[in-house]
């Protein structure tokens, strides 16, 4: 493979480790904390987790190692959509454990946790591993999104790991890939397999935190990308002054990312969906918003600006979440009649006649290709898939009926020429930047401390993040302390809760409370390409949502 100079210049680049991380593994000690108890329901979450429940949080420092000396051999799979950093988790992992003892294995399963089931796997070499130090991408082993959940699923990987003599597992995942880390855990224990079983927090949504995860990786990169792109449109919507552009961003359902973008960028308009949520707002009300500023902003003559709109937005608007349900139902029960109906004009009749009226009603008012992707193919769990409804076509749709009414009835009086833009794989898979390289490699070689003393199910946290790298703190926390139960497929099951924007938090209060500017005036702000080399205080810097939540 031809290496571009960057490339080359990243390979040299040594992760910076918290200080209690840097000594000399003989001198790192683990010092155990308080029981911990599930966020909620915790008896029940007890009950379901005999072997691995109440254990105690665990910080490391400098001191003897008093690690059980035992030869390792580590699986670790990659879950999920990509993040970028989830090479330097592996270079991180594999340098620890090879420090501790050359002998030592480290075994990637391949495609994510299928590779596991699969016994589909590579040995890490030097060699293997050097390749792909502080590079973006999952590409070192491949990720999937198989869920390992089974009590089945689980006995072919305690097949699999007693083949290789594996004594611990490393998943790198988001909030259902650790959830279930948690019951491989507790599967492993009961049935004193020898296999631990250690998270490490992964996904650019960055709805996997809490007040010990931070923030999870992939999230700092992605929406600095997304913000450099963000940035570079305002600047050209600035210039040409002829444009209003509508950019969707990822993040299947909370919207951080775009809370984020919005943070960095401050464009005309952000939609939160977890506010549109809890003020029940219906898709015309949703349009009016952003028609109101494009009316107040023409009134000043300024016929552009910047939306941003979240991925998920569609499933939080009561009305639409209705409806989906509706149809995801709908689908389902009547598969067969539906499946042979070929003509539009068929199908629009069908919902015609099964849809309630009020979900009628708004099924008709959307864009004849919005109603049409809201009839594509189901996922794998019979739902419709909502990252691939247009929704920033949608709105310019919607905006663009609401400034005809007003320009009928003489409130507005401007030109509205819209472009829409989607701006996800762009982000996932860049070069992680300096805190998604430092923080990644020490959740890795921290997954691998934890390891060592023998800790199962357990999550790698890093944190104290907003501070410099030498100033973090690592340790680890049972997975079961971040639990609640949840109606999943019709029965109650313990997870991990998502993170979804908090109203009452600081990143969204400092966002209400300039919104209002942001909507007339032109406050745009540029924050360009993600900086490698240079000052810290370019290079360095974290995300705005962690600096505001930490009070910086
Ligand atoms: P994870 O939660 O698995 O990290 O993935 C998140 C995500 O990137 C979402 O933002 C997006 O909706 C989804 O993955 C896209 O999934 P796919 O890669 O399967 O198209």
């Amino acid at each position: 493979m031809e290496l571009s100079p960057l490339q080359i210049a990243r390979y040299e680049y040594s992760p910076k480790l918290p200080e209690m991380l840097k000594h000399d593994i003989s001198q790192i000690k683990a010092v155990e904390g308080k029981e911990t108890e599930s966020v909620s329901d915790q008896e029940k979450i007890r009950e379901l987790f005999p072997n691995t429940y109440g254990m105690k949080e665990v910080a490391f420092a400098k001191g003897e190692n008093h690690a059980e000396k035992k030869h390792q051999v580590v699986g670790v799979i990659l879950s999920g959509g990509q993040a970028p950093g989830g090479h330097n988790v592996i270079t991180g992992l594999y340098d620890a454990l090879k420090k501790t003892d050359k002998k030592n294995v480290l075994l990637g399963f391949k495609n994510g946790p299928s590779g596991l089931l699969e016994d589909d796997y590579i040995e890490f070499t030097d060699e293997y591993i050097d390749a792909y130090r502080n590079t973006g991408g999952f590409d070192i082993i491949g990720s999937g999104r198989t869920k390992l959940e089974t009590e089945e699923q689980f006995a072919v990987a305690k097949e699999v790991c007693a083949r290789h003599g594996i004594t611990a597992i490393v998943i790198i995942g988001g909030d259902d890939s650790n959830t279930n880390a948690a019951v491989l855990a507790e599967y492993m224990a009961r049935e004193k397999a020898g296999v631990q079983v250690i998270g490490c927090p992964k996904t650019i949504d960055g709805d996997l935190k809490n007040d010990v995860i931070e923030i999870s990786f992939g999230f700092d990169t992605a929406t600095k990308t997304y913000s450099e792109l963000i940035g570079n449109i305002e600047r050209d919507a600035n210039s040409a002054k002829k444009y209003w552009h509508f950019i969707k961003v990822m993040g299947r359902s909370a919207s951080h990312i775009a809370l984020e973008c919005a943070l960095e960028t401050q464009p005309n308009v952000c939609l939160i969906s977890e506010e549109i949520e809890k003020k029940a707002m219906s898709l015309n009300e949703i349009a009016g918003v952003i028609a109101d500023s494009v009316a107040k902003r023409a009134a000043d003559g300024n016929n552009f600006g910047v939306v941003i709109i979240p991925e998920g937005l569609i499933e939080f608007v009561p009305e639409v979440k209705k409806l989906i349900a509706e149809l995801n139902d709908l689908m389902a029960i009547k598969a067969t009649e539906f499946g042979a109906l070929v003509e539009w004009q068929d199908k629009y009749s069908f919902m015609k006649a099964n849809l309630s009226a009020d979900s009628f009603k708004v099924f008709e008012v959307l864009p004849l290709d919005i109603e049409k992707q809201l009839l594509m193919d189901r996922d794998p769990h019979g739902n419709v898939q909502v990252s691939r409804i247009e929704t920033e076509k949608l709105m310019i749709a919607l905006v663009d009926k609401k400034l005809k009414e007003m320009k009928k009835e003489g409130t507005y009086n401007g030109k509205f020429n819209a472009l829409n833009h989607f701006f996800g794989y762009e982000g996932r898979c860049a070069f992680p930047s300096n805190f998604d390289a430092d923080y990644c490699y020490s959740l890795g070689y921290n997954a691998f401390m934890l390891v060592s003393y023998g800790y199962t199910g357990y999550l790698s946290t890093i944190s104290n993040l907003s501070a410099p790298a030498t100033e973090w703190k690592a340790g680890g926390i049972p997975i079961t302390k971040m639990m609640n139960l949840e109606q999943r497929h019709g029965e109650k099951k313990p997870v991990i809760r998502k993170a979804l924007v908090e109203l009452d938090g600081k990143p969204f209060q400092y966002f209400a409370a300039h919104r209002d500017k942001w909507a007339k005036e032109t406050c745009y702000t540029f924050p360009g390409a993600i900086q490698y080399y240079g000052p810290a205080s370019v290079c360095d810097i974290t995300t705005r949502t962690l600096a505001l939540e930490q009070g910086k």
